[in-house]
């Protein structure tokens, strides 16, 4: 059905359903979360042993970093997209989603959970799981692209009742979402179905930088799979908070324009410190990476910009004066502005990551820590669950118990996050590695990490109670929220979009054929010289090992 009304019954019900398996994933992800920064911090209580700290390094990684995350996002995106097109989802297609996704994920989490997967989320052979592990993660991947083509088949549906309105901006980002996740995704799927399956069952070989490549031409492009819907709520709920429009839907879509062709040919920026990929190949994707930092910093103007007339229109003066006027108390305005600023942070850092030189600095070194918790955990992580804040009241009709602490919650998880991420700068700017368990290398490291390593975990208790916080309110709000009275000007996540005629110039921007043309040829371009080089080298497998 589509048209003005359309009953909702269906997607209302698999967004409420992928939300609250994305809320499972980051309680059990922020219990590992919590073992291990505390573990791990020289003088602070060790929790658990070696192994059991690996254990629950690649539980928090897989669960926040792809649990979490992707059944979040197709919760949210269902809910965007067939509110702003007024399309129905294929009930069919929506719950063989879920299914597979389901199935893939408690596949991969018993050899996680039993600590036979201590492979962290990254999986790099010659380490080896249990076969459970990557079989899960290849269904869960297929999950996700039964999902993938069912926003496609909703949206090209659309289109072709709707053939020159303009394609609506929140929607735009969850479009550009999934063609960055079915662009990204093919890779990882022949490293874990053709290389780690066999790996895992028959003990065969691996030639690691093969593996590592397919991998990152996937990792990298996952984090604007994170990033942009994120970035769309962004879009759509800053103005609406504030009562006033977007600084630009133009520039909006030029973001989402450069999201979708310059984010997957970037994945050897993760392997600057490789052997056996060339330094010109490397820059190559040294370049891409900044044409992809663009985008972003598009969005930072674009919000900044739309911040200013927010609090101009509220009688702010003078150069900064309209700062003070936003309303920093309103729960859906911080819930969003909390993870704008934290990724001010996150991707400044990630900016140094991309630096050449730079990043034989802080490559492998807590430093990255500190820009994915305020990249992923911070712009991604915090908005989702801030938006959960606002769907009790608008999609489950409950009030939340406690909005002012719920608004703390959401403080003290920025202020946290920046106190970590600034502990662990200074800390991986002086050497201090990543995923050990152990830091102190029994006395033999610089006195001169410690304090920075336990700011680093004061700042990650912080946000961890931050997160509690958020997450209590959640679920008993859900269970014993009173009924909520919502007055129509407090509906937030209406999603009501007028169609609007597109002009010659936006017909370009909307032309998602073209932007995945050109993304296709430019993954080509970065990718074909690596893997030439690689395999004109001759592979060189390693056997597996236990982790
Ligand atoms: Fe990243 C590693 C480079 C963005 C997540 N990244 C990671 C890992 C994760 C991750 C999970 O070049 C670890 C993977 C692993 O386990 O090994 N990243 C970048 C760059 C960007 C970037 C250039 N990353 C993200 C996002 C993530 C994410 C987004 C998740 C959602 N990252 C790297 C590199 C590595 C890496 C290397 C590998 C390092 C290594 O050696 O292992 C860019 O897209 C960032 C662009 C963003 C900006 C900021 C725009 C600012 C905005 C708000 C402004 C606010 C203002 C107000 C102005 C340029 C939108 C206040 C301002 C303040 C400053 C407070």
């Amino acid at each position: 059905m589509s048209g003005s009304q359309i009953n909702l019954e269906v997607e209302n019900k698999f967004t409420k359903a992928t939300i609250a398996i994305a809320i499972i994933a980051i309680v059990l992800g922020g219990v590992f979360g919590i073992i291990q920064v505390l573990t791990r911090t020289p003088n602070f209580p060790k929790l658990v042993g070696y192994d059991t700290y690996y254990l629950a390094l690649t539980g928090h990684g897989v669960l926040m970093a792809i649990v979490f995350t992707t059944f979040y996002i197709m919760g949210i995106s269902t809910y965007i997209v067939s509110r702003e097109l007024k399309v129905n989802f294929s009930p069919r297609a929506l719950w063989a989603a879920f299914a597979l996704t389901l199935l893939g994920t408690v596949l991969a989490a018993i050899p996680i959970l039993t600590g036979k997967a201590n492979v962290l989320y990254t999986f790099y052979p010659p380490m080896k799981a249990h076969p459970l592990f990557y079989i899960g993660a290849a269904i869960l991947v297929v999950g996700s692209w039964v999902y993938t083509f069912e926003v496609f088949r909703v949206f090209l549906k659309w289109r072709k009742q709707n053939p020159d309105v303009k394609i609506p901006v929140a929607t735009f980002g969850i479009l550009t979402t999934f063609i960055i996740w079915i662009i990204a995704t093919p890779p990882v799927a022949v490293e874990v179905l053709l290389l780690l399956v066999p790996m895992s069952l028959f003990d065969v070989s691996v030639d690691v930088l093969l593996a590592r490549t397919l991998f990152w031409w996937f990792g990298h492009p996952l984090v604007y799979f994170w990033l942009a819907p994120a970035i769309a709520l962004w879009y759509y709920l800053v103005p609406k908070t504030l009562g006033v429009r977007l600084f630009s839907e133009t520039m909006a879509k030029i973001a989402f324009i450069l999201f979708i062709i310059a984010s997957t040919p970037v994945g050897l920026h993760h392997q600057f410190v490789d052997p056996g990929v060339s330094p010109v190949l490397k820059f190559i994707h040294t370049l891409f990476t900044f044409t992809v930092a663009t985008p972003s910093m598009l969005t930072a103007f674009n919000i900044l910009a739309t911040l200013e007339r927010g609090g101009r229109v509220r009688g702010g003066k003078g150069l900064i004066g309209w700062i003070f006027k936003l309303p920093w108390s309103h729960l859906a305005f911080a819930g969003v502005i909390v993870p704008f600023l934290l990724f001010g942070n996150g991707g400044i850092s990630g900016l140094v990551n991309a630096s050449f030189q730079l990043n034989t600095v802080v490559h492998n070194t807590v430093w990255i820590v500190g820009h994915f918790h305020t990249t992923v955990g911070g712009a991604a992580a915090l908005t989702f669950l801030a938006v959960t804040l606002l769907l009790i009241r608008e999609l489950l009709g409950k009030e939340l118990i406690a909005p002012k602490l719920a608004l703390a919650g959401i403080y003290l998880w920025g202020i946290g996050q920046y106190i970590f991420s600034i502990g662990y700068y200074v800390a991986g700017v002086e050497g201090a590695p990543r995923r050990t368990a152990e830091l102190t290398y029994g006395g033999m490291a610089p006195p001169s990490w410690i304090p920075w390593l336990q700011l680093g975990a004061i700042g990650a208790m912080v946000f961890w109670i931050g997160g509690v916080i958020i997450v209590a309110i959640i679920a008993l709000s859900v269970l014993a929220g009173r009924p909520a009275t919502l007055k129509p000007e407090e509906k937030l996540l209406t999603f009501n979009y007028t169609p609007v005629k597109n002009g010659n110039g936006g017909a370009v921007l909307d032309n998602m054929k073209l932007w995945v043309i050109v993304a296709i040829v430019l993954v080509i371009v970065g990718y074909m010289p690596p893997l030439i080089e690689i395999f004109g080298r001759g592979l060189s497998p390693a056997p597996p090992v236990l982790p």
